[in-house]
């Protein structure tokens, strides 16, 4: 309990807010230009401009993988930032995190632009060793190297954070508010909601990233030595529980920002309930048990295991409604009244799209609806819409938090940029998800004509979220200059 104390005293500071400013400026740069390659693909998709099939692979690789790396880097930045309110944490072991994570992103462009890699983010084994002539071994092993550097950056940041965690709050029970949730803990003592939802990410992320290391280890073995094969359906168990869980991650590790940020403008405390306890001991059970959800297609699974991934997928938008759109909702009533500007905005809206996201998602979880919409846009529909209009919500709420001043409100340019955001990201995974509904396909560099349309319109939404998410990008470089 002192521990903990001693460790709230050190609170106050703001813990390494220099590398954090400069990750999200970072981070927000890279949005921005994977942004405009999503821009690229749809406007090809919709006959507006022309783009060669092979380079559209290349930017869908690099589309991919740089968005989900985005998110989990500006996710696992809210985590730390805010963690170290809470306990002491190592400098030294941030900068090693973004340093790998660099390398990662040179290796990754690197394979994908100058090697020509363009399997997908997914490098579902054995794509990345059939290229067609594409590409050589060496640059898929360079891509898959850059996931290793960064997976090694990720399990030196998690380690760090729960060790940490786990010594000050008396283990992992403590951290999970576990005394409150199925002990008679009393709320007062409980672990703060940022340090939960720390906790449970750091563990789920840490198998997750594990896991996907082994698999990655095969798939260059693999590559190197042709005759070293990996079982295709242990492979891709193996690469979906880690491509699921560590984007699931990077959400549940963005909204600690809003159990930090958004009290700030209520001015009431966001504490540890009892129902918030037990809902993230179950979304941390929940995060790994639905990963099947991904397998509905591969009739070489056992039948059990697709039916968990639906019967879990039914289940999992309960805990995470739970500590999500319905916490804050009891929250907000809870407080007398909330200021509004561009960060607190795109905070809630983060949580709002989050929760929208889920019900697409659980859709697409069920095995008869999987049959018909898999492979189709309702895919992309439905994780656009929990990390354009979620995740990278809630990074841009972080930015605008980090850039604040005391005096501002949520009118002129700011109002303007969010609406603009907000309306452009609903269009877009709108389109998306209509198109899936129409059966188009994923994937597909070429349209047929009678898609064209679906695709321009997408485009249209989707210049309206670059120029909404430019100007998110400009405040924040112009007010860190001032700062
Ligand atoms: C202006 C914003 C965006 C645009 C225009 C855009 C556009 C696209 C397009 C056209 C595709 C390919 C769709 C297809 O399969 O036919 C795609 C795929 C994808 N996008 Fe986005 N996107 C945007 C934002 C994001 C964000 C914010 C994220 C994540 C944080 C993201 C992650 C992904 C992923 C993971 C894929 C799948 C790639 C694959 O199938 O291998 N996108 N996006
Ligand atoms: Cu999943």
């Amino acid at each position: 309990m002192t521990a903990i104390v001693e460790a709230r005293g050190a609170a106050a500071i703001a813990p390494q807010a220099g590398a954090v400013k400069l990750t999200m400026l970072l981070a927000g740069a890279v949005i921005l230009l994977m942004m405009i390659f999503g821009l690229t693909m749809r406007a090809a998709q919709g006959g507006l401009i022309e783009l060669d099939p092979t380079l559209f692979y290349q930017i869908m690789t690099a589309h991919g993988a740089g968005m989900v790396g985005a998110a989990g880097l500006t996710g696992a930045t809210i985590l730390w930032y805010f963690t170290g309110r809470y306990v002491e944490l190592l400098a030294g072991v941030y900068w090693a995190f973004l340093g790998l994570f660099l390398l990662g992103v040179v290796l990754i462009l690197g394979a994908t632009f100058i090697g020509g890699y363009a399997g997908a983010w997914t490098f579902l084994f054995p794509l990345p060793a059939i290229s067609g002539g594409l590409w050589t071994p060496g640059a898929a092993i360079v891509f898959l190297l850059g996931y290793v550097s960064i997976g090694v950056g990720f399990l030196l940041l998690h380690l760090e954070v729960g060790r940490k965690l786990i010594a000050a709050y008396g283990g992992i029970g403590g951290a999970l508010a576990w005394p409150v949730a199925f002990g008679n803990g009393r709320p007062e003592d409980a672990a703060p909601p940022a340090v939960v939802a720390a906790m449970a990410s750091t563990i789920f992320n840490t198998l997750g990233i594990v896991v996907g290391a082994a698999v990655l280890v095969a798939s260059i073995v693999n590559l190197a030595f042709p005759a070293f094969t990996v079982d295709a359906l242990l492979a891709k168990n193996m690469i979906f529980f880690f491509g699921h869980v560590f984007i699931n991650a990077s959400i549940y590790m963005a909204v600690i920002a809003v159990y930090e940020i958004v009290p700030e403008y209520t001015g009431k405390p966001w504490k540890t309930t009892r129902m918030f306890a037990i809902a993230w001991t179950v979304v941390l059970l929940f995060v790994l048990a639905v990963y099947p959800h991904h397998l509905m297609q591969d009739w070489a699974m056992p039948g059990w295991a697709v039916v968990m991934g639906q019967v879990v997928s039914y289940f999992s938008a309960i805990p995470l409604i739970a500590v999500t759109a319905f916490s804050l909702l009891v929250y907000l009533r809870g407080a007398k009244s909330m200021r509004w500007d561009l960060a607190s905005a795109l905070l809630v809206l983060g949580v709002a799209g989050w929760t929208a996201g889920s019900v697409p998602a659980v859709l697409d979880g069920m095995i008869v609806v999987n049959k018909v919409m898999h492979n189709t846009q309702w895919v992309p529909g439905h994780f656009h819409t929990y990390l354009l209009l979620g995740e990278v919500a809630m990074a841009f709420g972080f930015m605008a938090w980090l850039g604040r001043r005391g005096d501002d409100s949520l009118s002129g340019l700011p109002g303007a940029s969010f609406w603009t955001y907000a309306a452009g990201g609903t269009g877009f995974v709108a389109m998306f998800l209509i198109s899936g509904a129409m059966s188009i396909p994923r994937r597909w560099a070429v349209h047929l004509p009678q898609w064209h349309l679906q695709a321009q319109i997408a485009s249209a939404f989707a210049a309206l979220i670059i120029l909404a998410a430019a100007a998110f990008v400009l405040r924040y470089v112009v007010r860190l200059g001032k700062s």
